[in-house]
């Protein structure tokens, strides 16, 4: 019995040491994708080699206005286009099928720590371009520039007074009636 039980503990000592054990047991490491390093490189304003929320936060804002095009704070279908899938925004795509600023932000925030392994609120290189959740959030970051026949589409006015893209035209009303009583 003793001889057994020493016979198991060889054999998981062999399979623990296998460094393979630990890349079936979760999911797979890959090359670091050359694109990915250099936009890696790119996000990390501080070059610390770590990207945090903050730098992602402002690159995601930056990826998202540059897809909205007509500056309301919302992505319309022909905005996503080949870039957001409804796979990768899941519940949060409205039923209006519109995807708002804070929604996407909080979809970056989701996957940016589902790709940060350490937990530690920052992303290396290798998390961020070795590793599938990594390259999600990639996409997430990254979008490819809409040609100009799709942009048609969806641009309404002119670009010309970006200016307080911020603000939802509709604002302007008081959002509080009360406010009006004398
Ligand atoms: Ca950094
Ligand atoms: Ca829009």
């Amino acid at each position: 019995m003793g001889r057994k039980f020493l016979g198991w503990m060889v054999l998981a000592g062999v399979f623990l040491a296998s460094p393979s054990v630990w890349a079936a047991s979760g999911e797979k490491k890959h090359a670091i994708d050359p694109k990915l390093a250099g936009l890696f490189t790119k996000y990390d304003k501080n070059h610390d080699k770590f990207l945090d929320k903050t730098e992602v936060t402002q690159v995601a804002t930056a990826a998202f206005n540059s897809r909205d095009l007509g500056k309301d704070g919302f992505l319309d279908k022909p905005e996503r286009k080949k870039w957001l899938t409804k796979a990768m925004l899941k519940e949060y795509l409205g039923k209006d099928d519109r995807l708002s600023r804070k929604d996407y932000l909080t979809v970056v925030t989701y996957r940016f720590d589902a790709a940060d392994r350490g937990g530690a609120g920052k992303v290396t290189l290798e998390e961020f371009a070795g590793w599938r959740m990594g390259k999600t959030l990639a996409k997430l970051l990254n979008p490819p520039p809409l040609n100009a026949a799709s942009a048609k589409n969806v641009a309404p006015a002119n670009n010309a007074a970006p200016a307080k893209n911020v603000a939802p035209a509709n604002n302007a009303a008081p959002a509080n009636p009360k406010n009006n009583a004398p």
